[in-house]
């Protein structure tokens, strides 16, 4: 392939969510830098150490001190008098720490290390942790007389990261969970025997923190078109659905400081691939070991001071197909001899991990280090299966670390009216669809013929060509919600979660959560709700239904989880209010109710729980069955505008039981997508609109006619 021998973004040479763009040229700014008699090369901060204090309100454990490490090269044309003049400010620009360093005499490359303690510092967390603090370095060059020569500032966050590769304990439920696994599904586990079972777990500051996210890939095909604006709405987009960690995926680019700033500033951990991805490249040609020897230290320089760059991986999926401790491995010449060396030299305080998936024979063990595992049938054998079991497909997914999971879904019509007719879209055989999904080469199956089978096999044969786009939309979400709450159940043997993938690279349907256009899909609302800091989830364990609450925040909780068994229409058929007191930082079976206790005849139902705590809001409901068997009789929704104008509130009611309550708005709202229960009310505001003056088409898969509610702009008066 020629891709292998070209350093440049591998995935417009073609890939399953991208069509064929190489192109070539200078497509970053270039600068010219002229001799001079001494020059600032880098600047890098890192924290070494921190020495925490006690937890405030929110659990959140302050720093008593921290040590940090200062990197300074320079460059000195001719042996001159020139002094450096450090300071480091807090996230107020007050002066934290300050020196001045003598280089007088110094000629060519010089690096300066400084060892700095840092009283008390504010921290940086991720999103749903903690607070952003953000600090500067300035480093002044000047000549003996006061002239300065050259200044840098670097921005950077004062966090330690680390990942915890803990081997399962004897007898502890982990080892339980390994042997379960390995049991159930020997083919996923061929060569581990019964080695003990390896976390995975990204502790930042000390503290576990359960990875939420995606992979990010390239959001244009020529990505110098990308402004710094629009990194900002798709990161955004990501810091709204509760996203603590993006993976940038070895097939793309380095991303530029527009990303990283966001990232710093959003709480978004990035597990950053080094730039080679699904090949065996030429590890031993000169030309290819010369071009990584430049780019490796190159990319981590650039990268390095940013507190959201958490940890490095040496590429993605080259060493997929070998065992982990196979000296032949794929990548792991080039991870052991040039990326391992660079970053023990330039960045030797961040974890490093020789490729993703990492651990197993082969690699992409469910029971040892991270791995790419989904539920999502991707073969015409999984489209054969008996569904009726698809809850425990997608709950026996989760492994320790899901850096990838696959899920499939297509974009709003209001998308996907941007690059398809009305007659496309409506015909399920049009190419337009298979061209915009692109395939992947080594399955059996073309990737929209997934996404089509998904929805017939959980929602049943198409009935209505109206139904053929929303059935698409739906079934991503009905993945992801699922595989949000069984990697959250399994919390402490599971952690992370990072679905393939967050944004679109051009207009297409697919893997994404977000489409080209910067459109939030169905599955990013069932994301925004799974990846809250707490939610509850109901999983049935054949005689009974567990209830979990799943808590990631560092404080225990404490609340009510309000239990219904709902008809379609009227009242519960059976109720249980459940306390609950959950620890900090962790997710447990709340409640068991034995379907023997439940009243019979309750098949037709759904099982709702609804959390109500000072911490937490969240609803989880179980059907027991598949999608398709959801058939409520036709149910009528009452909608009006409720609160000050500038609110832009929508109060919903619905009569009966409503299944996927959809608003086509050209905004993001607090919510999508979701169900109501007979008599419900629901509000849900408009977040952020490009216009305020654009109907709002609601849409409910058992309405009657009329089939759409058009809600005009708002023009209520408090
Ligand atoms: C993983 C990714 C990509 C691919 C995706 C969906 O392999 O690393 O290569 O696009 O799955 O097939």
């Amino acid at each position: 392939q020629e891709r292998l021998y070209v350093r440049r973004m591998q995935c417009t040479f073609h890939w399953d969510w991208v069509n064929r763009f190489v192109s070539a040229g200078i497509w970053r700014p270039v600068t010219l830098s002229f001799p001079a008699v001494a020059r600032l090369e880098d600047v890098f901060v890192s924290t070494r150490a921190l020495t925490l204090g006690a937890r405030d309100a929110n659990g959140l454990p302050h720093a008593q001190s921290a040590q940090l490490r200062l990197r300074v090269e320079t460059d000195h044309e001719v042996a001159a008098a020139v002094s450096m003049h450090l300071v480091i400010r807090g996230t107020h620009g007050e002066i934290l720490w300050t020196t001045t360093h003598s280089l007088t005499g110094v000629r060519g490359p010089n690096l300066l290390e400084l060892d700095v303690k840092l009283t008390a510092p504010a921290l940086w967390w991720p999103n749903g942790t903690g607070p952003r603090h953000l600090h500067t370095c300035e480093v002044t060059l000047s000549s003996g007389t006061d002239y300065e020569l050259d200044r840098k500032v670097i921005t950077f966050g004062v966090r330690t990261v680390a990942i915890e590769h803990t081997p399962d304990a004897p007898g502890s439920p982990a080892a339980a969970r390994t042997r379960e696994l390995r049991a159930a599904y020997p083919e996923r586990e061929t060569g581990n025997g019964d080695t003990p079972g390896v976390g995975f777990g990204v502790l930042v500051n000390g503290e576990r923190i359960f990875c939420k996210g995606a992979n990010w890939v390239p959001a244009d095909p020529w990505p110098s078109r990308i402004s710094a604006d629009w990194y900002k709405r798709l990161l955004k987009l990501a810091r709204s659905a509760h996203i603590n960690c993006l993976r940038a995926w070895g097939g793309g680019i380095y991303e530029p400081p527009a990303f990283w700033e966001a990232c710093d500033r959003l709480g978004i951990l990035v597990a950053q691939d080094f730039q080679t991805a699904c090949a065996h490249y030429p590890e031993t040609d000169p030309a290819f070991i010369a071009a990584m020897q430049a780019e490796a230290p190159a990319a981590i320089r650039q990268l390095r001071n940013h507190p959201s760059l958490a940890w490095w991986i040496g590429d993605n999926e080259n060493g997929m197909k070998f065992d982990h401790d196979d000296p032949a491995m794929a990548g792991r010449r080039t991870a052991e001899t040039i990326f391992a060396p660079a970053l023990r030299q330039l960045d030797p305080d961040r974890p490093f991990m020789p490729t993703s998936p990492f651990g197993g024979r082969p690699n992409s063990s469910q029971t040892i280090g991270d791995v790419h595992q989904s539920a999502l049938p991707y073969d015409q054998a999984g489209m054969n299966r008996d569904w009726s079991g698809y809850r425990s497909w997608i709950h026996d997914s989760i492994g320790r670390f899901n850096s990838e999971c696959v899920t499939a879904g297509c974009p709003p019509v209001r998308s996907l009216r941007r690059f398809m007719t009305e007659a496309d879209i409506a015909d399920q055989a049009s190419p337009l669809w298979y061209f915009h999904t692109k395939d992947n080469p080594y399955i059996d199956i073309r990737l929209f013929d997934i996404q089509r089978e998904v929805a017939n096999r959980l929602f049943g044969p198409l009935q209505k060509p109206d139904d053929f786009v929303p059935r698409l939309e739906y079934g991503q979400y009905e993945f992801t919600r699922l595989t949000i709450e069984a990697a959250r159940r399994q919390k402490g043997y599971n952690q992370g979660l990072l679905f393939w993938m967050f944004n679109d690279c051009w207009p297409a349907t697919g893997w994404s959560f977000v489409d080209s256009y910067g459109t939030p899909k169905a599955a990013w609302y069932a994301m925004k709700r799974g990846f809250q800091p707490v939610i509850a989830s109901i999983e049935d364990a054949g005689d009974c239904y567990r209830i979990f609450v799943c808590n990631d925040r560092l404080k225990p909780i404490a609340g009510t989880a309000q239990l219904r068994w709902m008809p379609w229409t009227g009242t519960a058929l059976w109720e249980k209010i459940q306390p609950f007191a959950v620890p900090a930082n962790t997710s447990c079976e709340i409640a068991r109710i034995a379907k023997s206790a439940l009243p019979a005849g309750l098949e037709g139902a759904v099982f709702v729980c609804d959390l109500e705590s000072p911490d937490a809001k969240d609803r989880a409901w179980y059907f027991n069955g598949l999608p398709a068997a959801m058939t409520p009789p036709p149910a009528q929704l009452t909608v009006r505008w409720v609160g000050p104008a500038f609110c832009r509130t929508l109060e919903i009611k619905s009569s009966g039981y409503a299944r996927v309550v959809t608003l086509d708005a050209d905004a993001d709202l607090t919510d999508n997508y979701f169900d109501l229960l007979p008599g419900e009310t629901k509000f849900v505001t408009i977040l952020e609109a490009k216009t305020f003056d654009q109907p709002i088409a609601i849409t409910w898969w058992n309405a009657s006619a009329p089939h759409k509610l058009i809600i005009n702009p708002s023009t209520s008066t408090p």
